[in-house]
């Protein structure tokens, strides 16, 4: 999950809050199959560690056949059990060393750091390989307290070359201000996966406006 060209701006999906692997294979080949993405999170709360080590391991390969990381969210240790290519770690998860400990140097480990320039340091200093700021705009996939402004982007972007990721509410309409600020990556659930035109016509049209 690399985004060498400072300048560009590039997805990372995270999949939808319900799903059934071998359904949502097709829909996220299409999807990835549409245009540049960088990374998937697999990110499901409501289900046990067997259905989601189940998912991981059907999409995975899908994602991983593509040159696309597939990143497990809240969970390094099922991170580790299914050969994801890393770990995404909110305040109340795992720690990011903790993280890296289990999964070792060359993992993805990224850290949500709501509005906060001092977690977003702390996670950076420790060896991040991104922060996540949000939630930008509302959003009904989660719960949340904090709501940046575009501006901390811009801010994060000029002090350091950890890279950052946005989340929240992102969709085609909204994100020209976050991809201006200096996003490195923009993190979207219902964005893509309800797109009116469908997942695949969601991420050709990001890939536009990333384009400028
Ligand atoms: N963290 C902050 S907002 C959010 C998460 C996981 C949900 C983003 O989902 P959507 O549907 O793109 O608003
Ligand atoms: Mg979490």
């Amino acid at each position: 999950m690399n985004n060498d060209d400072q300048n560009t701006c590039r997805l990372y999906l995270i999949t939808p809050p319900r799903l059934e692997p071998t359904a949502f294979s097709d829909t996220l080949a299409q999807a990835l199959d549409a245009g540049d993405v960088a990374a998937v999170q697999l990110r499901l709360k409501d289900v046990d560690d067997d259905a989601i080590c189940r998912a991981a391991e059907v999409l995975a390969p899908i994602a991983q056949s593509r040159d696309v990381a597939f990143i497990m969210n809240d969970r390094p240790d099922l991170a580790q059990r299914t050969g994801c290519d890393g770990v995404h770690v909110g305040q109340q998860d795992a720690s990011y060393k903790d993280a890296r400990a289990l999964l070792g140097p060359s993992a993805i480990v990224g850290v949500t750091c709501h509005d906060s320039r001092h977690l977003a340091m702390e996670a950076g200093d420790q060896g991040a390989d991104y922060v996540a700021f949000g939630a930008f705009f509302p959003t009904d996939t989660k719960e949340t307290q904090h709501k940046p402004d575009p501006e901390i982007l811009t801010w994060w972007s000029e002090a350091t070359t950890v890279p950052c990721v946005a989340i929240g509410g992102i969709t085609v309409e909204n994100c020209p201000p976050l991809v201006y600020a200096g996003a490195d990556f923009l993190s979207v659930i219902s964005g893509v996966w309800n797109y009116p035109d469908g997942p695949a016509a969601a991420v050709q049209a990001f890939n536009k406006c990333f384009e400028g």
